[in-house]
């Protein structure tokens, strides 16, 4: 009964900020050895003072960086989120994984990713966040953003990006720089959502 609840309390904890325990190993057979090819990655939750880290550029595409980004879109995968930025599984370094699509299967990976054309256009658009759980408010962005960035193999690209993925390149990117989305809204709401999600972690720690 015990272990029963203890495992429905990580369960819970799991699922959005995974703020404990390392990465879940998922193992692959090759040649007859148990590999380890993904992990589910830790997701740290808000206020952590390390999501407030500022990245720094990535300077290859090695097997390293090749592994994190498995990792981060099997996390982003799994936690449902459309995106995720390196800072939020405690990596400070400019990678972004996202996934706008419906069907879950065109993942989009961005390594140092530099804005390099806005719109005057803005939009008052409702974001969540996986590091903020249970969260959700508006946040004003520009409509149409274009992005340069390397791809997984190291390619660079520009990408035209309006709507939903407009709006998810320029949250990530965010959190590359250390910001989170509620550090738009008001100081008073802001700390509400502080004390409600010290309040919720100080239950999932019980
Ligand atoms: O960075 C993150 O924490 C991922 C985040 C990305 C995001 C969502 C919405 C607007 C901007 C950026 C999420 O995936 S939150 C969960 C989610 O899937 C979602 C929430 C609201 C709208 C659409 C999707
Ligand atoms: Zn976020």
């Amino acid at each position: 009964m015990i272990l029963l609840i203890i495992a429905a309390k990580l369960g819970r904890c799991r699922r959005f900020c995974q703020f404990i325990g390392g990465p879940d190993l998922k193992k692959t057979k090759i040649a007859g050895f148990c590999i380890p090819s993904m992990a589910l990655l830790p997701i740290l939750c808000y206020p952590d003072r390390r999501l407030h880290t500022v990245a720094k550029p990535i300077a290859g595409v090695d097997a390293r960086v090749a592994q994190l980004v498995r990792d981060m879109l099997e996390t982003m995968y799994d936690a449902k989120g459309i995106g995720l930025a390196a800072s939020q599984v405690d990596v400070h370094e400019r990678l972004i994984v996202i996934d706008v699509s419906q069907e879950r299967n065109q993942p989009l990976v961005l390594i140092n990713p530099e804005l390099v054309w806005t719109s005057e256009a803005t939009h008052l658009n409702e974001e969540g966040c996986l590091s903020v759980p249970g969260i959700y408010d508006g946040v004003t962005r520009h409509d149409e953003v274009h992005v340069r960035a390397w791809d997984a193999q190291g390619q660079s690209r520009t990408i035209e990006a309006q709507e939903l993925l407009a709006v998810c390149i320029q949250h990530e990117m965010d959190h590359l720089m250390g910001k989170v989305f509620v550090e738009y809204l008001s100081p008073l709401k802001r700390n509400r959502i502080k004390t409600k999600m010290l309040k919720a972690q100080r239950e999932d720690a019980r």
